[in-house]
């Protein structure tokens, strides 16, 4: 039970990795403030799973992208939970597609749900923070996509690396409120986002091929790292980033 009593909130929290921490985060005993966006039947079971849990939960349906969305949401829990302690950023999107012939609108909207939106949500959740006075935690869900390229991710890699640079620089800036602010960065975990991308059959074997355990990650293998960073467990770690990859980036040769 690292979280308990831990009010968290987690943005694109219907599916995949943010799900999957909704629910970890709820077995160690923390209550959730859900952002969804338009997801109703996947947002019902996640709901029945969390109370199952005997924690409370919070709804919110909203874009990240959209900037009244995160302070809407930050109020929402406050009124809902109490407050807030933790915010995990985890909302994104990865519209595969080549460089040369890049559409404007997708390399936009990439930004500004990936990049924006987590500067958004942070903000808003840090002010609350420091309106408490007690502290809390960031964490970022950046990238494997941080540190290297995608030939079809050329709009997605940049948004990853700046999550990531947006953790180092709000650590800095908010070290003196206690407030710590890490990034998480997955390797390749199955999940919708690259379902069409990895069900061609020769990527996944390349894929898994390069991750020295042997596995493409799992939603619970990430969750279980935010966990970490939220709790006291890592309280003394700020300005941090951990890859959960299966040692997929040191494996040059
Ligand atoms: P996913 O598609 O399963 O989940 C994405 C979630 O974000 C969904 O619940 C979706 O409804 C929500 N979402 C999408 N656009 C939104 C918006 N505008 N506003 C609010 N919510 C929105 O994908 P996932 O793999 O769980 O991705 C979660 C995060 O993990 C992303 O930031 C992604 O970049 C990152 N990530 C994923 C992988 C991977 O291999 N799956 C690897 C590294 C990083
Ligand atoms: C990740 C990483 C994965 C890819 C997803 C969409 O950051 O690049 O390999 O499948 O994004």
């Amino acid at each position: 039970m690292l979280l308990e009593g831990q009010r968290v909130l987690i943005t694109g929290a219907s599916r995949g990795i943010g799900r999957a921490t909704a629910i970890e985060c709820a077995r160690h005993g923390a209550d959730v403030a859900v952002n969804v966006f338009k997801d109703s039947e996947a947002t019902a079971t996640l709901v029945k799973e969390i109370e199952a849990l005997g924690r409370k939960i919070v709804v919110f349906d909203a874009d990240v992208a959209d900037p009244e969305s995160a302070p809407a949401f930050v109020e929402a829990a406050v009124s809902g939970l109490g407050g807030v302690d933790v915010l995990v950023s985890n909302a994104g999107i990865c519209p595969f597609h080549s460089f040369l012939d890049m559409p404007r609108a997708t390399l936009r909207r990439t930004m500004e749900v990936n990049l924006f939106g987590a500067y958004y949500m942070c903000q808003a959740a840090a002010n609350q923070m420091v309106k408490q006075g007690s502290g809390g935690s960031l964490v970022a869900i950046s990238s494997i996509s941080a540190l290297v390229g995608g030939e079809m991710q050329t709009h997605y890699t940049p948004t990853k690396a700046g999550v990531h640079s947006l953790m180092q620089s709000t650590a800095v800036a908010l070290g003196r409120y206690g407030i710590r602010c890490n990034s998480v960065l997955p390797g390749t975990v199955a999940t919708d986002i690259n379902k069409d991308d990895l069900a061609d059959p020769k990527k996944r074997e390349y894929m898994e091929g390069r991750i020295p355990l042997g596995r493409l990650g799992r939603p619970e293998d990430i969750a279980k790292v935010v966990v970490f960073l939220a709790s006291d467990l890592a309280g003394y770690v700020t300005g941090a980033a951990v890859l959960a990859d299966g040692g997929a980036f040191a494996n040059f040769q």
